[in-house]
C-alpha cells in the first residue's frame, strides 16, 4: 500500500512559533514520526510539502495511478483553493484531511474547508497523532 502525505504552507515551521496552537514538535520530528509510523504499519509513505498552492496541485495530479491513499493537511489553502479541492476529485485517491489544532475552535474562517469537501474523513485538533490515524483509517479501507 502506497500512501502519500501532503503538507501545505508554513507548515515547515512548525515547532518554531505558536507553540500553544501547533504544539513544539517541528516538522523534522513529524517527518520521523511518519517514517516510524509507515515501518511500523509496514506502509510505503512518500511525503511532500509545498508553500506554492500550484505545486500542491501538481503534486495530487501526480499521485493518480501510483498512490492508494493521501493524507493531506492544505493549512491556509483548506480554507481558500478550490483548486485542490478539484485536484483531489480529479486524482479520486480515497483522501483524509488533517488539521494539527482543532480549526472549529478557532477564526470564524477556519470552519471552512474546500479541500474537506473531497476527503473522506478530517482529523482535527489530535496534534501530530492526526497524521496516524489518518494513516490507519486508510489502512482499514485498503484491507477491505
Ligand atoms: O491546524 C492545522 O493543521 C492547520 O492546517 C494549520 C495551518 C492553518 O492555516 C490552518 O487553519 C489549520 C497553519 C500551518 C502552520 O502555521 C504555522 C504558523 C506559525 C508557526 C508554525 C506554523
Amino acid at each position: 500500500m502506497k500512501i502519500l502525505v501532503i503538507n501545505g504552507p508554513n507548515l515547515n515551521m512548525l515547532g518554531i512559533r505558536e507553540p500553544g496552537i501547533y504544539g513544539t514538535q517541528t516538522f523534522a520530528d513529524l517527518l520521523v514520526l511518519l517514517k516510524d509510523w509507515s515501518e511500523a504499519y509496514g506502509v510505503e509513505l512518500e511525503q511532500y510539502q509545498s508553500n506554492h498552492e500550484g505545486d500542491l496541485v501538481d503534486k495530487i495530479q501526480s499521485a493518480y495511478g501510483i498512490f492508494d491513499g493521501i493524507i493531506i493537511n492544505p493549512a491556509a489553502y483548506t480554507h481558500t483553493s478550490i483548486a485542490i479541492l478539484d485536484a483531489l476529485k480529479a486524482v479520486g485517491i480515497p483522501a483524509v484531511e488533517v488539521h494539527i489544532s482543532d480549526v472549529d475552535a478557532r477564526e470564524a474562517f477556519r470552519k471552512i474547508s474546500y479541500a474537506g469537501l473531497a476527503c473522506e474523513k478530517t482529523i482535527k485538533g489530535q496534534g501530530l497523532d492526526g497524521y496516524r490515524q489518518a494513516l490507519l483509517y486508510l489502512m482499514e479501507k485498503y484491507s477491505k
